[in-house]
């Protein structure tokens, strides 16, 4: 398998450690935002994925993209641990949480957005923090109780989940935007318990190859 992605982006930050938790091999394609324009733009990396984002999974001839996709694709296609775990309610829950982090807040802090913030809307960076600030601050207040009810080591229930890799990729970008974390103590201590752990050790944005540090 092939994995397109950058190593600070979130969105490729699940893949890997979903990945790393299968256990399964792949090669890393890193593809610069920035560079050239951003590489995510250029024409053939368009052709594997028209949203021009990362990540792309290339395994053989499907190519897919969209992480929490990839990584239900991992899960249906390949042994080994699941990244979906229990009922057809837990998967349910364990979705639930990841789409919150994935989906309903992720694509606000993304690189195109505030790159439209500056650049379109002329918004200057301390409006472009407090936009940070307000959309982090609902997510994690959500998480936060959803932790209380579901969580303890993992996000959802006893075992590592597709929950936790959304997590640990949500909060590493909260620290790259330096929001204040202090309100969410569950939070902190599972994201903490989770960097321990291997898998989402070597998934870190600084081990990639392609690390700017
Ligand atoms: N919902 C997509 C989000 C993908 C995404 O937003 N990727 C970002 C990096 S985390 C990206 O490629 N940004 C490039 C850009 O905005 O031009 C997923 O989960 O895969």
């Amino acid at each position: 398998m092939e994995l397109y992605g950058y190593w600070r982006s979130s969105a490729s930050y699940r893949v890997r450690i979903g990945l790393n938790f299968k256990r399964l091999n792949y090669q890393y394609r890193p593809v610069h935002l920035l560079r050239d324009g951003g590489q995510q733009h250029q024409q053939a990396y368009r052709q594997l994925n028209p949203n021009g984002l990362v990540p792309t999974l290339v395994d053989g001839k499907t190519v897919i993209h969209q992480s929490l996709a990839i990584m239900e694709y991992l899960d249906e296609t390949y042994q080994g641990p699941l990244l979906l775990p229990g009922t057809a309610a837990d998967r349910a829950q364990i979705r639930a949480m990841s789409l919150d982090l994935a989906s309903e807040l992720q694509p606000l802090i993304n690189l195109r957005v505030q790159q439209y913030l500056s650049a379109t809307l002329a918004l200057d960076d301390e409006a472009k923090k407090a936009w940070l600030v307000h959309w982090f601050a609902r997510a994690f207040a959500s998480l936060e109780l959803q932790l209380r009810d579901h969580g303890s080591t993992y996000c959802y229930g006893k075992q590592f989940s597709m929950a936790d890799a959304c997590l640990v990729a949500q909060v590493y970008s909260a620290e790259r935007f330096a929001i204040d974390l202090t309100p969410y103590p569950r939070l902190q201590a599972i994201y903490a318990g989770l960097l321990e752990l291997p898998w989402v050790a070597a998934a870190h944005p600084n081990k990639q190859v392609d690390a700017e540090n």
